[in-house]
């Protein structure tokens, strides 16, 4: 068993806080209002943006701190996809009647970002780094792929949203980037595997606050 399943297994609470979410429960259920979906994808663009120049970091870090050759190519995929998701949030944003050159983040977003800018020092080790591109995707990928199960009540309108990230090939992704987090973690002296952990937390911290942004509240 790798750290990665350890920490899932010791902070299965925190993940499950994260990933089953009301904001997601509601998705499943049929019962979220439009205007918190349209709060979250006004606000998920802006997260995004930013995430594109954090996933350019990690690349980099592969390429100066990896051992494997694979990562590198591993993670270029992950930032080719992320054209396609940001043409994705633009083409959504005009069938829901949303203008995104005017949004403004929101404190739980802001927050996030400047916690997503600070992994793109060079002083972070790719170690550190890849573990919370791992959680990252993980989080969206359990949360969305749950709203798309046999039993669930998701709405058909909403549907393509979970699709993006609940989908069988980003859950593989999602593996392959947890495949990388381990043996990097296995490798790794005892404090970074704690200070790797403590960014997975925090990771599961600012999702809960960012679905909590999205429901309307703070
Ligand atoms: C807030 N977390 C948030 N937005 C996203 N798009 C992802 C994770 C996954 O890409």
């Amino acid at each position: 068993m790798g750290t990665i399943e350890t920490w899932m297994m010791k902070h299965s609470l925190l993940f499950a806080g994260a990933t089953r979410h009301p904001f997601i429960r509601s998705i499943r259920d049929g019962t979220l209002h439009l205007s918190a979906f349209k709060r979250w994808l006004e606000q998920d663009y802006i997260f995004v943006s930013a995430f594109v120049p954090f996933v350019a970091s990690v690349l980099l870090k592969a390429w100066k701190e990896s051992d494997d050759n694979s990562d590198m190519e591993i993670i270029l995929n992950g930032l080719a996809t992320l054209e396609g998701e940001l043409k994705w949030f633009k083409n959504e944003a005009s069938k829901w009647g949303i203008s995104l050159s005017s949004s403004v983040p929101l404190k739980a977003n802001l927050d996030y970002c400047s916690f997503v800018e600070s992994l793109m020092s060079s002083d972070v080790e790719y170690t550190v780094a890849i573990t919370a591109y791992w959680a990252i995707e993980a989080v969206y990928q359990a949360s969305y792929s749950h709203c798309l199960e046999e039993d669930s009540n998701t709405p058909a309108e909403l549907k393509e949203a979970c699709e993006r990230w609940g989908n069988d090939v980003f859950g593989q992704y999602c593996f392959s980037l947890q495949q990388i987090a381990n043996r990097c973690l296995a490798k790794a002296p005892d404090d970074l595997v704690s200070k790797a952990e403590v960014v997975f937390l925090r990771v599961l911290k600012h999702e809960v606050e960012f679905w909590n942004m999205s429901c309307g509240g703070t």
